[in-house]
């Protein structure tokens, strides 16, 4: 494992970690067949969704990056001196070293994750990269509410980053309690910075996950290969087409892998039929307009103060305070 001798603290709250076979055997006995999301990350997963953020059709990252540089001063000026980042899922390094870049003279870091291994190495990572700043990790999961009230956060006014758009992997409801959670972090003086994805055109939002060279559909039936491998299945792979369809109704790109002939297989010795056309739902991605995401945001008790946006209004980052 990774060495916690250079974190400033190292809080484990263990979290019960997430069970796959038990998901996934869940997931396909229901109706109609879903698969969380989370999933999707293993080695080669990960791998396949760096490639997507590469794609001409898959704007999210670049958009949000561009975003990040272009209001630089604004943020800095918004969190002032001295500054201590906290970010839930700590992620992307190209992200957060953009911030941590914009500030001015930030003073510590505090990733949250709910592996351990991930947040370890992140931080390690990250220390290495500005040696200077004080580092704490927390292992917890933080789509349930985690009590930072007698943490040793260093002293400072904090700034909540949550970019990526990760919030709208989540159903409405869940998303407000997770906003919640958040919320509780903050007090009068502190900013949390979150980017959210919008709604657009169909076709822009379809494509951007159902890329022509193939790579988000191959990051979808990586899903399959996974579950044959880890929980040995017997999936046909290659029986599967990916599919990825904006549902207007809940303003949201569904991702889905689709049956393409009458199939049986088994996964952990139990067995699954599915019928030509049918479905395993693998994502939702909810879209927000800037009025959307600020309803959802006062319903979760924080303050929308700012919010700016690309010049094809593709992707917001909103400033929120409690
Ligand atoms: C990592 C959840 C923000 O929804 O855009 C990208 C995941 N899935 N292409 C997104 C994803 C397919 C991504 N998030």
């Amino acid at each position: 494992g990774v060495s916690t001798d250079q974190l400033a603290f190292f809080s484990d709250l263990h979290p019960p970690s997430s069970d796959f076979r038990r998901d996934v055997l869940e997931g396909l006995a229901a109706t109609p067949k879903t698969i969380p999301p989370k999933y999707f990350y293993d080695r080669r997963g990960s791998a396949l969704f760096d490639d997507i953020t590469d794609t001409p059709e898959y704007y999210v990252m670049r958009t949000e990056l561009a975003l990040l540089d272009r209001i630089s001063d604004e943020i800095a000026k918004r969190a002032g001196p001295g500054a201590v980042v906290i970010e839930p899922g700590s992620g992307s390094s190209t992200k957060i070293d953009k911030l941590l870049g914009s500030l001015d003279d930030p003073a510590a870091y505090v990733g949250l994750d709910i592996s351990k291994d991930h947040l370890l190495a992140a931080c390690e990572d990250l220390s290495r990269r500005w040696p200077s700043l004080k580092i704490g990790a927390i292992c917890a999961d933080f789509t349930r509410h985690v009590d930072l009230h007698d943490m040793p956060i260093p002293e400072g006014r904090r700034l909540v980053f949550f970019p990526g758009s990760t919030i709208g992997n989540f159903e409405p409801d869940e998303a407000r309690e997770l906003l919640k959670g958040i919320r509780d972090w903050l007090r009068p003086e502190d900013g949390f910075l979150i980017g959210v994805d919008r709604v657009k055109p169909r076709g822009v939002l379809e494509a951007a996950y159902d890329d022509a060279g193939g790579v988000t559909a191959d990051f979808n039936l990586n899903l399959l290969t996974r579950i044959n491998r880890e929980l040995d299945g017997t999936i046909d792979t290659a029986a599967f087409e990916h599919r990825s369809i904006w549902n207007d109704a809940k303003s949201r790109i569904e991702m889905h892998l689709v049956a393409t002939r009458d199939m049986d297989f088994t996964v952990s010795e139990q067995a699954f039929t599915m019928t030509k056309g049918e479905t395993i739902h693998t994502e939702n991605s909810h879209k927000f307009t800037v009025a959307s995401f600020q309803a959802l945001a006062r319903s979760a008790g924080l303050e929308p103060v700012a919010d700016w946006s690309d010049d094809d209004s593709y992707f917001t980052l909103h400033w929120l305070e409690c």
